[in-house]
């Protein structure tokens, strides 16, 4: 799973699925494992991206799909660069809430674009990392939606529920055609259980790190 050095991971799942809740505990146990973490987001990580982020989601804008795909591998071409490589070079874990399988799953399966299509921008845009290990937080988006109802919507919170089915079972597809990367978390439990899945699931897939230098 380590390539030359660090260690790429990303949290997926729809919002409300709790991936902010999660972080400080995931970055924790990681550090536990002996590695430096270092923790990034999507849209974000890199001084474009974040930049780029709050055109993103400002409910004000109505953005069509070609200027979300446009503003997304801008940031993520930056994020990488800027960010990601030189972390993952340092020997560092670089976690990341949300990356290229959000697109797949907002873009491609909440607004229908080919996914094909998506592979190209991808590929012109030199998106040349994917993560080595992905935890899925799994939730009906129903549930999620309660989870998060007091809240000021962003742009994207806006949308419908079936919108969010769509994300979901992008989601599920994209995990079922990668099971060696993906793991997938019931983020319907309480959060103790939650936590616990991933912790069973970090010792299961991450080697305990033993020169402790990075
Ligand atoms: N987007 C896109 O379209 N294409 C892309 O390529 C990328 C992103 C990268 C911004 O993401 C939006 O950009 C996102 C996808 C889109 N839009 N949507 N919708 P974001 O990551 O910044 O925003 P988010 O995913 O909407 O984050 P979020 O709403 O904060 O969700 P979360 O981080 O998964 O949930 P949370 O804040 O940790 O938890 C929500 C609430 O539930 C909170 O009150 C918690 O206390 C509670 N919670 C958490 N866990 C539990 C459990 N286990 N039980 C009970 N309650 C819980």
């Amino acid at each position: 799973m380590t390539d030359k050095t660090g260690i790429f991971i990303t949290l997926e799942g729809i919002e409300g699925a709790g991936k902010s809740t999660v972080l400080p505990f995931l970055t924790e146990q990681i550090e536990t494992l002996g590695y430096t973490v270092e923790r990034s987001r999507e849209p974000g990580g890199g001084p474009l991206g974040e930049a780029l982020r709050a055109i993103f989601l400002n409910p004000d804008l109505q953005l069509d799909v070609e200027e979300e795909l446009l503003l997304l591998y801008a940031g993520r071409h930056n994020h990488l660069r800027s960010r990601i490589l030189p972390a993952l070079a340092a020997g560092k874990v670089l976690l990341c809430d949300r990356y290229e399988d959000s697109t797949i799953a907002y873009q491609g399966g909440g607004r229908g674009v080919p996914l094909a299509r998506i592979a190209e921008l991808s590929h012109w845009a030199g998106i040349s990392r994917q993560p080595d290990l992905t935890f899925w937080l799994d939730i009906d988006p129903q549930l999620a939606a309660e989870r998060i109802r007091d809240r000021r919507p962003d742009r994207m919170e806006l949308e419908s529920i079936d919108f969010f089915r769509r994300a979901r079972a992008a989601f599920a597809e994209r995990a079922a055609s990668d099971p060696k990367r993906f793991c997938h978390i019931d983020a319907s439990q309480p959060l103790l259980q939650v936590q616990e899945q991933l912790r069973a699931a970090l010792l299961t897939r991450v080697p305990t790190h033993r020169s402790g230098n990075g």
